[in-house]
């Protein structure tokens, strides 16, 4: 008992949880750049119109005289940048989403120890004579000289200081939410409020790079000032056992580049472990804050983006073809499995149904967005009129394509997801009939979800108990193949 007491008071606890934060932001950072390879573009209009990106991390150029999809403009980052690299956009979402919950909970923990041990006042500037005060400082770096030491901190390590904890992490943690479908389903007005959906995905980047640039800056400093001062000060809090906290703190820094090395392995080798696994702490943090969310968007139609980036390629099967010339004349949409009353609709009967109409906003997992007007029949319609037994839990959407070869594209949602007013089939995109490349005759809108959701060429709807013994049993193609998680939400 002695020994832990001793032990406890020896560490500076605002110290470590600081170094904690080291290992989560560092997985951030990696897992964020691995996210940005999927998308390698950054733009401040929602529409993501070619050629309109103010930075991008590619050359490549899309073709004008035939059909591309998002998936062929992401790009292998090495995964000496990235969190796995080499295009794992599921692996990097999974690791972005679990540190993101560590990093949260050690940064309540940090700001909560910095009041109530109260050393906020060396972090927080109470005077407004900082500003010249940090002029002066930077005067003195900028000729290569070190200035004297503060109290203990001097006025620019102050307000750097003070500017990560208190503005660029919050600003993270804000432009990270308005990223989310639900959120931004919910919440329309907080992502205009950012400057929409891109915009806060640049500034997100942005932040990225304030703190990059801080953490080289503080770590050189930290070292050449007085290397050992400054780790028995992180470590133990006071100038005391200088020797036994440079061994810590540069034991600590092999953890962290260990771990790391450990991360990379193991989403390459063995990245259904990493989704299951990684996905205990995810999933039910996810679901517990986004799911509940349903959408309220009601953009107006001046927002439509002049160009809605695709993602898939149309099935290629003979008879799908046959229907395209046909107006899927023959095209029935079936709706079986746990319901009292199957159905086969055409589209005639689809048409004839009730008609909703939405402009919402679309998130494609891989970074883009774009704005359309969507019409066509609430999947609570065609529910109710298939009566779903009681138990019934999930809809699963298969797809006339083959998203690779005698492999149909699937996805499942849940009965909540399907009652919402917002999810429906659609049959109209912009007012026009759908275009195949868009998931001709209708594709699912699941407006709180990201796209991958959203089932194109749907061919029917089955009601099932569970998912677990489709497929790879994730809960859908993409689940199953790209690892991503079963909750879209984000
Ligand atoms: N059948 C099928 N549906 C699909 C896909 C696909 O590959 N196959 N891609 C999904 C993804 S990842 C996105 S972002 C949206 C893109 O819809 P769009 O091509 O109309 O923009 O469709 C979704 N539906
Ligand atoms: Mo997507």
């Amino acid at each position: 008992m002695r020994f832990f007491a001793q032990a406890f008071g020896f560490f500076n606890w605002v110290g470590i949880s600081h170094f904690i934060n080291l290992l989560f932001i560092s997985l951030l950072m990696r897992s964020g750049l691995e996210i940005l390879s999927a998308h390698p573009r950054l733009y401040w209009n929602d529409g993501c119109d070619a050629g309109s990106e103010w930075l991008k991390f590619t050359r490549k150029v899309m073709p004008t005289d035939r059909l591309w999809t998002a998936a062929d403009e992401q790009e292998p980052f090495s995964s000496w940048l990235a969190l796995p690299g080499h295009m794992n956009l599921g692996m990097g979402r999974h690791w972005h989403f679990f540190s993101i919950i560590f990093w949260i909970l050690n940064g309540v923990i940090y700001v909560f120890l910095l009041f109530a041990i109260g050393g906020w006042r060396r972090l927080i500037p109470t005077s407004l004579s900082i500003f010249p005060a940090a002029i002066h400082t930077v005067w003195i770096y900028a000729h290569l000289h070190l200035p004297p030491p503060g109290h203990p901190y001097n006025p620019v390590q102050q307000l750097a200081y003070a500017g990560i904890v208190f503005v660029i992490a919050p600003l993270m943690i804000a432009t990270g939410a308005a990223m989310s479908p639900a959120i931004a389903a919910r919440f329309p007005r907080y992502v205009r409020m950012l400057g929409g959906r891109q915009s806060a995905r640049s500034i997100h980047f942005l932040g990225l790079v304030a703190i990059c640039l801080f953490t080289i800056v503080h770590v050189t400093l930290v070292v050449i000032e007085d290397f050992p001062a400054n780790m028995s000060y992180i470590i133990h809090g006071r100038h005391a056992l200088e020797g036994l906290s440079v061994a810590i703190g540069i034991g600590g820094l092999v953890v962290v580049a260990i771990l790391h090395v450990w991360a990379t392995q193991v989403s390459i080798r063995d990245p259904r472990w990493v989704q299951r696994t990684l996905g205990i702490a995810i999933e039910p943090v996810r679901r517990s804050l986004l799911h509940r969310l349903r959408s309220r968007q009601a953009y107006p139609r001046s927002a439509i983006s002049a160009y809605f980036i695709i993602n898939g390629r149309p099935p290629e099967s003979a008879e799908y073809q046959r229907m395209t010339q046909t107006n899927f004349e023959n095209w029935r949409l079936e709706v079986g499995g746990l319901v009292e009353n199957p159905l086969r609709l055409s589209l005639g009967e689809l048409r004839a149904m009730r008609s909703c109409s939405q402009i919402t906003l679309h998130h494609c997992i891989q970074g883009w967005s774009g704005v359309a007007q969507w019409t066509g029949v609430a999947v609570t319609d065609i529910l109710a009129r298939s009566r779903p037994l009681a138990n019934a839990r999930y809809l699963v959407f298969r797809s006339w394509q083959e998203a690779e070869p005698a492999v149909t594209y699937y996805e499942v949602i849940d009965l909540a997801l399907a009652s919402h007013a917002q999810t429906i089939l659609a049959y109209e995109m912009n007012g026009a009939p759908l275009q195949v490349a868009h998931g001709a005759p209708c594709r699912l809108r699941v407006e709180t979800q990201l796209g991958f959701k959203m089932v194109k060429w749907v061919r029917s709807i089955e009601l099932v108990e569970d998912y677990r013994q489709l497929g790879a049993g994730q809960g859908g193609y993409r689940e199953d193949v790209q690892f991503y998680g079963p909750e879209a939400g984000i």
